[in-house]
């Protein structure tokens, strides 16, 4: 197991689509590891796997409090199977776009499918963090981010920020 630098707006990788995985194999196994090491670290409650430079569809979670007991999930090729109609506000962040966080709503209630490490077919529904993390990690591994929500406005702002912030760490 090991921590993964994370992938930083506005790395271009962050646009792709990600792959289907075929077959739960050792290397999916370990991937799966560094990404909830990487997770757990940085910290977050969620993590895709492009965010480490992987373009395959699995994503990391625990949104269990930090008085609990950890609570990892590990989904390959999730997907929405139902949304509610509810919509609900959530200030968001990401571990690509460090230390920005802005209101995106989403639906407030969705069901999501997903394979397990054991290669089982799983649906779950979601409310809550869990909820709005489902929907913000399997936005990436569609190329979406969270900044896509906002306005233009907003979103050439934390663009321009962050193109800055890259040239001078290349000049450095
Ligand atoms: O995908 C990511 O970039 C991870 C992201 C997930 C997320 C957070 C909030 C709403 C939707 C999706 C994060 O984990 S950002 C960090 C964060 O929110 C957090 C960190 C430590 C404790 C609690 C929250
Ligand atoms: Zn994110």
């Amino acid at each position: 197991m090991s921590i993964k630098p994370l992938v930083i707006l506005p790395d271009s990788k962050l646009r792709l689509i990600s792959e289907p995985i075929k077959e739960v194999t050792g290397e999916i196994r370990r991937l799966a590891d560094d990404m909830l090491e990487t997770m757990y670290d940085a910290p977050g409650v969620g993590l895709a796997a492009i965010q480490i430079g992987m373009p395959v569809r699995m994503v990391t979670m625990d949104v269990s409090k930090s008085e609990e007991e950890r609570q990892p999930l590990v989904l390959i090729n999730p997907e929405i199977t139902w949304v509610s109609e509810e919509k609900r506000v959530y200030e968001e962040g990401c571990l690509s776009i460090p230390e920005y966080y802005e209101e995106v709503e989403r639906p407030d209630r969705v069901r999501f499918r997903f394979m397990n490490l054991k290669g089982e077919t799983i649906e779950q529904d979601a409310d809550g963090l869990l909820a709005t993390c489902v929907q913000h990690e399997i936005d990436h591994l569609n190329g979406v981010l969270f900044i896509d929500y906002l306005s233009k406005l907003k979103r050439d702002r934390v663009m321009t920020k962050f193109k800055k912030a890259a040239k001078r760490e290349a000049g450095a």
